[in-house]
Formats: C-alpha cells, sequence, structure tokens
C-alpha cells in the first residue's frame, strides 16, 4: 500500500514512428500493462507541450535538433517537435492499459520551460503537485518505468530520491534515446542518488 507505479510518457511520439521516436520505446507498454494492476496506486506522466514550446528546434531558427542552448535555467537540448497538446503524437500509445490509473500529471505545459521529471519543471523550483499527491495516499517507494531512461525516467527518479522517496527503476520497462553517452551519465547518476534497479517479475 505504500508502493506507486510511475509510468512516465509511454507515448505514440516517443515510440518507434513517432516525432522523438526511442529505439523500441513500444517494448515498455507490455511491462508497464503487467505490472499496473500489482499497484494500489498508479500514476502516469504525460508530456504535453504547446506547439510553440522553447524546447522545440523550430523555435530557434539557424539551430539544429539535439543541439544544446542556453535557457534562464541552464541548459536545454533542442527537440524536434513532439508531443504538442491535444495531437495523436502526445496520447498514450493505444496498447497501453489505462484502466488502473489514478492520476495523469501532465508536464511541459509551460511554453517557457521544459519539464524532463514528473515532479518538478526544468527549473528545478515549478512542482507539478506529484509529490504532494504521493505523500497524500502514504506513497513511501516509487517504481518507476517507461521512456526516455536517459531524460524523463532518470529526471524523476533524480527528484523523488530528493524528495525523499525510495525509488526501483524497472529496467525491462524502460528504454533509452542515448544522446551523447546520456544513458550512462544517467545510470551513473542514478546510482549515486541510490536509485535501486530492478526487474519486472
Ligand atoms: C522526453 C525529451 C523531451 C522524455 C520528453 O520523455 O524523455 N525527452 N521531452
Ligand atoms: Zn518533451
Amino acid at each position: 500500500m505504500t508502493d506507486a507505479l510511475v509510468l512516465i510518457d509511454i507515448q505514440n511520439d516517443f515510440c518507434p514512428g513517432g516525432a522523438l521516436a526511442v529505439p523500441e520505446g513500444d517494448r515498455v507498454v507490455a511491462v508497464a500493462n503487467r505490472l499496473a494492476p500489482m499497484f494500489g496506486t498508479v500514476i502516469l506522466s504525460q508530456d504535453w507541450h504547446p506547439a510553440d514550446h522553447r524546447s522545440f528546434v523550430t523555435a530557434h531558427p539557424g539551430k539544429a535538433a539535439f543541439e544544446s542552448v542556453t535557457m534562464d535555467y541552464g541548459p536545454q537540448v533542442l527537440w524536434p517537435p513532439h508531443c504538442v497538446a491535444g495531437t495523436r503524437g502526445a496520447a498514450f500509445v493505444d496498447g497501453l492499459d489505462l484502466g488502473p490509473a489514478h492520476v495523469i500529471v501532465r508536464k511541459g505545459t509551460n511554453r517557457d520551460t521544459d519539464s524532463y521529471s514528473a515532479f518538478q519543471e526544468n527549473d528545478k523550483r515549478t512542482s507539478t503537485g506529484l509529490a504532494g499527491l504521493l505523500r497524500e495516499r502514504g506513497i513511501e517507494r516509487i517504481f518507476l518505468a517507461g521512456l526516455a531512461t536517459d531524460f524523463c525516467v532518470c529526471y524523476s527518479a533524480l527528484d523523488a530520491r530528493a524528495l525523499g522517496f525510495e525509488v526501483c527503476l524497472v529496467e525491462d520497462g524502460c528504454r533509452a534515446i542515448d544522446l551523447d553517452g546520456s544513458l550512462d551519465l544517467a545510470r551513473a547518476k542514478m546510482a549515486a542518488a541510490g536509485v535501486k534497479i530492478v526487474t519486472s517479475p
């Protein structure tokens, strides 16, 4: 009862054929569907951007996708436009069973700030409210799966640790973008923060 499953961004645009496709991204769906009924609390996060979001390469003429720029809040990778609110790309993958989900947390809704973490925006100040929700439900430990291991899953894991939750990363329920060694870096940061790596039963 003190465990929650938090499924990160299992959306069309992060799957093969999507705008920001993660290799084998669709493979996490079966794991998520198998895990969800085992938990009393299931949260889904959904990347949900306005069409003119500042993390989109299209908002930075002369820049290329996957280049980094400096925003007010620090470095920001420029992404191909993805998960635009209300579009098919932003929808959850068809095969994902939404039945067990209690709450959907949308993130990245603010034009000027990206939000990798399901807990707070990249400014490291603006909360999504997820920590309060989990605490009010008596949650002490979260299991994380979804997309992408080295961005939204990793940032969510690190924030959860900083907020005092135990964190188990379900490795076979995640897939990575792996941009310039970002997966190794994410693994090292998560290990240093005390994130446990587990596999689904
Ligand atoms: C993500 C880049 C931009 C993710 C979301 O879900 O990992 N990555 N927006
Ligand atoms: Zn995004």
